[in-house]
């Protein structure tokens, strides 16, 4: 049975490039929310309806787990959703925070995401579970995910939001940072120019990929490509399939089908 991963949109795409360079024999069906694409300014409440609907569609497609790509909808809905349904479910704001935990030796880490992660306090939270004594200092930075979807990862304007947002957070002690949005690894390059050498980069999608596989290995649920076919990827979107397709096609390494 595949894994079923889904997203506000494109930006989960990132974590299913992950998935599939370490999890190379598993099929994977994507859904990206394009028709109510932002997440990250919208309430709890919506977030978790959409997050509810998404999860009944990949069921009917007899997903046997399922990873919620999106830091937003893995803050704001995670827990109500693996409460309701039986179904293993991960999001990615546990994963990145371990991560986090595990790179910083100044005991204080930054975290960087769209408006409603950041107001959520959710990875301060799960930080502050996993080690009571870091400070986390957490940034909205709402303007990187329009950036990088209209193709300004290169741009001057992007280097310039990044001093924008970021110079706080350059003048702080932070030794890791937390790339807490689908979309911030995609400017990983420009944000590690911008913030130096001495800083660890989390990027989550990896971290998730890994609790995945050990998720999948633990529940016997791994696909070992003796009884079915490998490397299968269905990709299904709420709106503009040609734009999620010209979109993804320069974020995964292979081509993507409409
Ligand atoms: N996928 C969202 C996230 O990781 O928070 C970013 C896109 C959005 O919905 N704003």
């Amino acid at each position: 049975a595949p894994i079923g991963v889904f997203d506000s949109g494109v930006g989960g795409l990132t974590v299913m490039r992950e998935i599939s360079r370490q999890l190379p024999s598993e099929n994977i069906i994507y859904f990206g929310d394009t028709a109510r694409v932002p997440y990250g300014s919208k309430s709890q409440n919506n977030v978790i309806r959409f997050s509810e609907q998404i999860i009944r569609f990949l069921k009917a497609k007899q997903v046997k787990a399922i990873v919620i790509a999106c830091n937003t909808a893995s803050a704001l809905a995670l827990e109500t959703v693996q409460k309701e349904f039986d179904i293993p479910i991960m999001g990615v704001v546990i994963p990145g925070a371990r991560a986090a935990v595990e790179a910083t030796q100044n005991r204080k880490v930054g975290v960087v995401g769209t408006d409603a992660t950041v107001q959520s306090r959710m990875y301060t939270r799960i930080i502050h579970e996993m080690a009571p004594d870091i400070t986390v200092l957490e940034k909205a930075c709402p303007l990187f995910v329009p950036l990088v979807e209209e193709g300004f990862k290169e741009h001057v304007v992007t280097e310039e939001v990044i001093e924008y947002y970021l110079t706080s957070m350059r003048n702080t002690e932070i030794d890791a940072m937390i790339l807490g949005c689908t979309h911030y690894p995609l400017l990983r390059s420009k944000i590690r120019a911008f913030m130096g050498e001495k800083i660890q980069i989390v990027n989550p999608a990896y971290e998730t990929a890994m609790d995945l596989k050990k998720l999948l290995k633990e529940s016997g649920l791994e696909n070992d490509g003796t009884t079915e076919e490998c490397r299968h990827y269905e990709f299904y979107v709420s709106d503009a399939a040609e734009k999620f397709r010209k979109f993804a096609n320069t974020v995964m390494p292979f081509d993507v089908p409409t």
